[in-house]
């Protein structure tokens, strides 16, 4: 798997822009000279938000399947967060002014250390570029090019107590700046949950960015997780309290339809929706459906943790 370490200097020092493009294009920048006009020439974004992005898809990055990430504007267009709306196409504009600064994440429960970071703390953790797969339940996928770091990194700054077992993850419930959350129909805050141990796997990242840059509100800003083997509801956005728990934390989708969405989660293309089929789905900027991988294509990382599990009865 792709790993870029990040220099470990304040986030205020570094932009996220260089960070991309050292990997990707600085050598060829540096080779041909005038950055503008060889961004242009190898099909670089130079416009607004996503400057510096490539469009040309020979240009991105790819997962470790050799599938190239979604771009920049796919990524950033096509969303879900029901605290904004439900059109996946309308959360970019309605999210668009969003505060996300100044922010503290509250992280406590069973531990020694309970803790307020901010986002100037959970910035120092060694950030690093993660290429994933996110795969929605609802039957469509994207690849990401996250960059953030490792969950067990924070937990383990906090010290859990040997007795807790689960990690439960709050978003913001913003009122003045979220027109979804007046919604009388859904349990907010929107709450997430992890088995401890799925929480310490090191695919389990929290994002602070995608390709390069700092999420935009649309994608989770400030703070998000990347649960990469589970269905995309699993990777909460916003997060504002992290909390360890000694059993199963209620989580938002279980508590609107618990026969439709299970705490587990596992992208699975043997156990169906009960409304619809999981064996095949449609990535995005693509026509054909593709067969649904174990795991979302994790197996291999993740198939231990459920080793003695009934994954049909476990959804
Ligand atoms: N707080 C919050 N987090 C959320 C959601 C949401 O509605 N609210 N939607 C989830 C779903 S269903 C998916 S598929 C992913 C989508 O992430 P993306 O828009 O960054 O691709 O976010 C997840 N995290
Ligand atoms: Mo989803």
């Amino acid at each position: 798997m792709r790993k870029i370490d990040v220099p470990k200097i304040p986030s205020s020092e570094i932009t996220p822009e260089q960070v991309y493009l050292n990997r990707r294009q600085f050598i060829k920048l540096a080779a041909v000279g005038a950055a503008g006009s060889l961004l242009a020439a190898c099909g670089v974004k130079t416009t607004s938000q996503g400057e510096n992005t490539p469009t040309d898809i020979s240009e991105r990055p790819r997962d470790e399947l050799g599938d190239p990430a979604n771009s920049f504007e796919e990524i950033t267009n096509y969303n879900n967060y029901y605290e904004f709306t439900m059109v996946k196409e309308g959360v970019a504009s309605l999210a668009k002014n969003f505060p996300t600064s100044p922010w503290q994440v509250e992280v406590g429960g069973l531990v020694h250390k309970p803790r307020i970071f901010d986002m100037d703390d959970l910035r120092r953790f060694p950030q690093e570029e993660r290429v994933y797969r996110l795969r929605c339940v609802e039957g469509w996928s994207m690849v990401i090019p996250w960059l953030g770091f490792p969950l067990s990194l924070l937990l383990k700054e906090v010290e859990p107590m040997t007795s807790a077992a689960f990690v439960k993850f709050t978003t913001i419930v913003d009122r003045e700046n979220m027109p979804g959350v007046k919604s009388p129909f859904y349990p907010w805050p929107y709450t997430e949950g992890l088995r401890l141990d799925e929480a310490y796997h090191d695919l389990t990242l929290l994002v602070t960015g995608l390709y390069g840059k700092d999420l935009l509100p649309q994608n989770g800003a400030p703070l998000r997780l990347a649960v990469p083997w589970k269905y995309g509801f699993k990777s909460s956005k916003a997060i504002v309290k992290i909390e360890l728990t000694e059993s199963t934390p209620p989580t938002f989708w279980n508590i609107v339809a618990p026969n439709e969405y299970g705490f587990y989660a596992n992208v699975n293309p043997q156990v169906p929706h009960p409304r619809w089929s999981q064996a095949t789905e449609r990535r995005i900027g693509e026509n054909r459906r593709r067969e649904t991988l174990l795991f979302n294509g994790y197996a291999e990382q993740v198939g231990q943790l459920y080793a003695n599990m009934d994954l049909r009865v476990n959804y």
